[in-house]
């Protein structure tokens, strides 16, 4: 019993009624499932994307409108201008794609992007987005917790970091054609930062998939931390005993460090941090320790001088 999506279904073929989880049915199924396989459908068709909106993750704050979510990105792979992604991106192509599970695991495997967006229930979770060049935005994204893929991998002992790689292909990426940064692009967590439930394996934004300057059709986003931690269009998990050393750290070791969480104390050398714009306001405002999320994450770096591990 597999789900394939239906290439010719349309969403306005879909009712709400089958389109959005009926989340009492999905604890009961999940109750009883081993495999992915049992979990509820459908959940997409064409560009539509249904999850269900999280209760714990959600913001009161505005939401950032979608025409500025998708035409004001960083996406160096199709240039380093703020409108280059949207006006580039559409030569990437995303079916078929496959994202590839290796190194320190009991459980290597590639998996289909189809089949990974039925790996587990998806939520639409409002959360921040601060980008280390000091804007900010709130995105209603669509995922899973990454910590659902990384169950399936079994990591082993050895495992202490998370890589992912982005995409490789200057055909359809057409930035990679000079070296700006070093490809593929990279970035990486620690395990038990990936394995935090704030760290979302993101499919899709605003009730749709991803578009395609926003790293389709597979990303993270990791809230607490400067947005490019938050790597787009993923074709490689590899889990490693050493730390990885990131397209940005190479770019810059002074300007760029491994953990990179949303810290107003510790500037960039190059420009302050305390404050940020959201994208349409005209003010700044104050940013917050963790982004707002220490709460949640500041455990994670006890102990830590986070001044040192910036
Ligand atoms: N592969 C890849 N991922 C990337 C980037 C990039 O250039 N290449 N830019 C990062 C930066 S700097 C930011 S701020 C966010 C922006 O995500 P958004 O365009 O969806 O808002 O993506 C991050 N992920
Ligand atoms: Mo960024």
């Amino acid at each position: 019993m597999s789900y394939r999506p239906d290439p010719h279904l349309l969403p306005s073929d879909i009712t709400p009624r089958e389109y959005y989880y009926d989340r009492r049915r999905f604890m009961q199924m999940a109750a009883g499932a081993t495999a992915a396989s049992l979990l509820p459908a459908p959940l997409w068709a064409g560009d539509k994307l249904a999850a269900g909106k999280s209760q714990a993750y959600t913001l009161s704050e505005e939401q950032t409108p979608y025409k500025d979510v998708t035409g004001y990105n960083n996406f160096y792979e199709f240039g380093t201008g703020k409108d280059d992604p949207a006006q580039n991106a559409h030569s990437l192509k995303t079916r078929p794609w496959t994202v590839t599970i290796e190194g320190e695991v009991h459980k290597p495997k590639t998996w289909d992007i189809d089949e990974l967006l039925k790996l587990a229930a998806m939520e639409e979770r409002v959360y921040r987005l601060r980008c280390v060049e000091a804007w900010s935005m709130v995105v209603p994204w669509i995922g899973y917790p990454l910590a659902e893929l990384i169950k399936q991998a079994e990591p082993t002992g050895n495992a202490k970091f998370v890589e992912f790689i982005s995409l490789h292909d200057p055909m359809q990426m057409p930035g990679q054609r000079s070296a700006v940064l070093e490809w593929p692009y990279n970035e990486g967590l620690r395990l038990d930062e990936a394995m935090h439930p704030l760290t979302l394996l993101t499919f899709g934004l605003y009730g749709e998939m991803l578009p395609n300057q926003n790293g389709a059709p597979i990303r993270v986003v990791v809230p607490w931390k400067y947005g490019f931690k938050s790597a787009k269009s993923i074709v490689k998990i590899r889990f490693t005993e050493q730390q990885p050393i990131t397209s940005w750290m190479k770019a810059g070791p002074s300007e760029y460090g491994f953990y990179s969480n949303v810290n107003p104390e510790v500037d960039h050398p190059r420009w302050t941090q305390a404050k940020e714009r959201r994208i349409g306001d005209f003010l700044k405002r104050p940013t917050l320790p963790f982004n707002g999320y220490a709460d949640e994450v500041a455990g994670l770096y006890t102990g830590m001088d986070l001044k040192t591990y910036f």
